[in-house]
């Protein structure tokens, strides 16, 4: 019995040494305030849960229940409860101490506005190109003649007149840029039509005319006669020939051309096409501004005097290589001329080509690159009767370009 009388006193002497420590516990202001804390914490929890509605905006419920919404996503926010502050509609407020909660916040709205404003800017700017083109296009009215000054523009809107009118013809900078249109003044608007030329007109460009045929058919004279009358009939042209021997390149095809030195056939082929790109950029600039180029043998002549050679590799494919990308002509004139038309325009002269085989084979080659669009001409005729039907070609031509095309490169294997 004393045994057992012994073990219920020392339980008992833990169990109030336990009871002890937990009501200090209890009482300890740590604890307090943890409770304190989870309280205040759940009742915003309950409130943020709530609807919105019922709170009139900005009150203070409004307010702790964004910021308690806001709480539960945030893992490290601080929160300190111990204001409990009644507002108008006697809701309550908490307060977070978060000064980076509050920040964001505050960011956040910053970013807001800024992007609201700047979406109304765009809105108004798309409001207002809408206007002005409905303005512009859905008017039928064709700017009348007499206001835009008229002269070269012709048709084409003269912002350069215009401008002039309105600015007293002193600002550079305006007579470039495109007339505003203002709806209900006639004078200031342009139609779909004016644009599409517009359009057209930056396209506008000189024509590549070119002359191929065998030696003796009247090539060089007939491209000389038409540079001639183009430029009589006001349109700017130029005579060019290939191979061009005013060049470095130039010169050495001359020297190979007259007998004067001897080269590997191959590499006098890609000669002759290096002496057609070392003016590919300027050809290109010439046509871009409005010049007419009336070329004496080009690349097609390159193809077949080299295949007339009949060598083992050089065949057709492999001539045409050489000049993939160069600019295309609008127009090819090829000249036909009958063997014995071309015996008697007299003989061949001391150049290495000028032998009857050779020009039998280039003749052939001739045949066989010819395309659909191609204008044979008949040059056993006059100089008079072929010069008749060479003009007519070219101004058609010369036109087309002049309205406005893109220029045209050799594709591979053309
Ligand atoms: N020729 C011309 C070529 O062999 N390859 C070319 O690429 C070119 C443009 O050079 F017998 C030849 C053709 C001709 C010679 O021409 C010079 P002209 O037009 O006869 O001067
Ligand atoms: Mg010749």
């Amino acid at each position: 019995m004393h045994g057992s009388g012994h073990i219920y006193v020392r339980v008992s002497c833990v169990f109030m040494r336990i009871a002890r420590v937990w009501r200090e516990f209890l009482l300890s202001p740590f604890f307090l305030r943890m409770v304190q804390f989870f309280s205040r914490f759940f009742l915003a929890f309950i409130l943020s849960f709530s609807s919105k509605r019922h709170a009139p905006k900005g009150s203070g419920y409004c307010a702790s229940v964004r910021t308690m919404t806001r709480v539960r996503g945030l893992r490290n926010s601080k929160i300190l409860i111990g204001t409990k502050k009644k507002s108008k509609t006697n809701a309550y407020s908490l307060e977070t101490t978060s000064k980076r909660t509050l920040e964001r916040k505050r960011e956040r709205e910053g970013e807001k506005r800024k992007s609201g404003a700047r979406k109304g800017e765009q809105e108004a700017q798309r409001e207002r190109a809408i206007t002005t083109t409905t303005t512009v296009f859905s008017s039928a009215l064709i700017r009348p003649r007499g206001c835009g000054g008229g002269g070269g523009g012709g048709a084409s809107y003269s912002s350069k007149s215009r401008s002039e009118k309105t600015t007293g013809g002193h600002s550079g900078r305006r007579k470039q840029r495109r007339p505003r249109a203002k709806s209900g003044a006639a004078e200031e608007r342009y139609s779909e039509l004016d644009d599409a030329k517009m359009a057209a007109k930056s396209l506008s460009r000189g024509a590549f005319i070119l002359f191929e045929g065998v030696d003796r058919c009247g090539k060089t004279t007939q491209a000389s006669k038409l540079v001639d009358s183009l430029n009589q009939s006001g349109i700017t042209s130029e005579l060019w020939r290939y191979p061009d021997r005013t060049t470095t390149i130039g010169k050495m095809i001359d020297d190979y051309l007259q007998c004067k030195a001897d080269s590997d056939d191959a590499s006098m082929h890609l000669l002759f096409a290096a002496n057609r790109w070392e003016k590919k950029k300027l050809m290109e600039e010439k046509l871009k501004a409005g010049v007419t180029l009336v070329v004496d043998r080009y690349g097609y002549s390159g193809v077949a005097f080299t295949t007339a050679k009949r060598l083992p590799g050089l065949d057709q494919q492999w001539c045409k290589h050489s000049e993939t990308g160069l600019v295309k002509p609008d127009c090819l004139m090829y000249m036909e001329i009958s063997e014995e038309a071309a015996k008697k325009r007299g003989g061949f002269g001391e150049e290495r080509y000028e032998t009857t085989e050779m020009q039998k084979n280039v003749r052939e080659v001739f045949a066989d690159l010819r395309e659909d669009w191609w204008n044979v001409v008949d040059a056993d005729r006059t100089i008079e009767e072929v010069e008749k039907d060479v003009q007519k070609i070219a101004k058609e031509a010369v036109e087309r370009c002049k309205k406005g095309t893109e220029l045209q490169h050799f594709k591979p294997g053309w």
